[in-house]
């Protein structure tokens, strides 16, 4: 199990590494690159047309800014791309948002909320768990826990 996470600068690291983190955990391993849609266009595609031949199944790509990274990178590839809107400019992130989810009809990139690393990375398990039982029941067990630590957090408030 193998995804990427590829991101505009390196300025988007830390929204991005609670999600590396988190892949981790579930023992998917993971690829990280910075790569600009604008500054980079060939690493971008070198990158991207590589990944399946190195075992990448999904891949995130989270820009900031007039974010057109993870749509150049769904471009250049039929792995499913989940793209993370980054929070980098007095827009508040909204620009990141609206670049990366009006997609145009034939090229998808499933849109996570602006900084909506954690997600990006569950949503990425959930996909590769589809063909593998072990990370489902991680995934069942995640949600358990989060479940139990909400309860925990109900009961406290009832004391
Ligand atoms: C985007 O521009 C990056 O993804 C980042 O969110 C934003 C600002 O980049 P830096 O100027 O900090 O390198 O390309």
């Amino acid at each position: 199990m193998k995804v990427a996470i590829i991101m505009g600068s390196d300025s988007d690291w830390p929204v991005l590494e609670p999600a590396a983190k988190q892949l981790t955990e579930f023992g998917i391993e993971t690829e990280v690159l910075v790569a600009s849609a604008h500054r980079t266009p060939d690493k971008v595609h070198q990158f991207v047309a590589g990944a399946g031949e190195r075992g990448v199944q999904v891949i995130i790509a989270a820009a900031g800014a007039a974010a057109h990274l993870p749509g150049v990178v769904a471009s250049f590839t039929t792995l499913p791309v989940i793209g993370i809107p980054i929070n980098a400019t007095p827009l508040g992130g909204m620009d990141a948002l609206l670049s990366i989810v009006q997609m145009p009809a034939g090229i998808p990139v499933a849109t996570m909320a602006i900084n909506g690393a954690k997600n990006a990375a569950l949503f990425a398990a959930q996909i590769l768990a589809v063909s593998d039982a072990e990370l489902a029941a991680k995934l069942a067990d995640h949600r358990q826990a989060m479940a139990a630590e909400v309860e925990k957090k109900d009961a406290r408030l009832a004391e």
